[in-house]
């Protein structure tokens, strides 16, 4: 075994869940403060299984499992983080929109937010616009994250962004959209701030519209 820091880093890359909750634990006790694990070997480690992902050397199953366990070390730091007040980049809510029930996706974009230092809630599936309205009015989420997987469901996006834009909120929040049928002439054409093909994207166009680190 090395240090913590470079373990956790590896055992993510590896999807190695056990030694991700074994590492963060011991770093933790040795006093690496919580933040610190966060932003120098959780988040670039989750920035690395991305590129990998981009390169093609990574695929969706390795991308979920590392994922998975660079979620199991976020869990042990939550708590900490919270308490500590730690600088998010930023508040977003993200769900599926109305009529649309895959989530796989949407959850995967969700895990490299969360890794990129975003605050995210997770509106789960299915999501009226409405409900959108409702968190941004409430919760003062920096960006709306919008999922969509079947050409039928890509409407609701757009009416979403009507709903959101005759309530009054449009100015309030950065919009992103996502999901296979959706390309990014699609999202310009509605006028959606942000479109990402994949997670990995995803994380790096929300740091890029809400300037984060
Ligand atoms: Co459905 N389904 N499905 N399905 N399903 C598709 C999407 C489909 C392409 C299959 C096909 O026909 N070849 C087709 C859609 C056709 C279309 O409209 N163009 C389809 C259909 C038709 C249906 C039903 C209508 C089938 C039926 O009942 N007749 C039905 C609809 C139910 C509903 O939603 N109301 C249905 C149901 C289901 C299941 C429930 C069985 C299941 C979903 C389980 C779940 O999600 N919990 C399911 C699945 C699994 C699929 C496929 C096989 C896989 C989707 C997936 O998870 N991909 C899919 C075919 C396929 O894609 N090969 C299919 C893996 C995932 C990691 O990729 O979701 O693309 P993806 O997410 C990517 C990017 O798109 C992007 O990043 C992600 C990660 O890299 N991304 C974002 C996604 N959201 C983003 C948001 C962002 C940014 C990026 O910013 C906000």
């Amino acid at each position: 075994m090395g240090i913590p820091q470079s373990d956790i880093y590896t055992a993510i890359l590896e999807g190695d869940e056990t030694t991700v909750t074994e590492q963060v634990e011991k770093a933790l006790q040795m006093g690496i403060p919580a933040g610190v694990l966060l932003n120098e070997t959780l988040i670039p480690a989750m920035a690395e299984v991305g590129d990998l992902f981009e390169k093609g050397e990574y695929f969706v199953p390795e991308m979920l499992i590392a994922a998975r366990a660079m979620k199991a070390g976020l869990s042990i730091l939550k708590p900490l983080l919270a308490e500590a007040k730690a600088e998010t980049n930023g508040k977003i809510a993200i769900g599926t929109v109305k009529g649309d029930l895959h989530d796989i996706g949407k959850n995967l974009v969700t895990i490299m937010l969360e890794g990129a230092g975003f605050e995210v809630l997770d509106l789960g599936v299915d999501v009226p616009a409405e409900r959108f309205v409702e968190v941004i009015e409430k919760e003062h989420v920096d960006m709306v994250a919008m999922s969509a997987l079947l050409t039928t469901t890509m409407v609701n996006i757009e009416m979403t962004m009507k709903m959101i834009g005759e309530k009054g909120l449009r100015d309030k929040v950065k919009i992103m959209v996502g999901g296979a049928p959706l390309t990014r002439e699609y999202a310009r054409s509605i006028g959606a701030d942000g479109f990402a093909a994949d997670a990995s994207q995803a994380a790096k166009e929300a740091l890029v519209l809400l300037g984060g680190k």
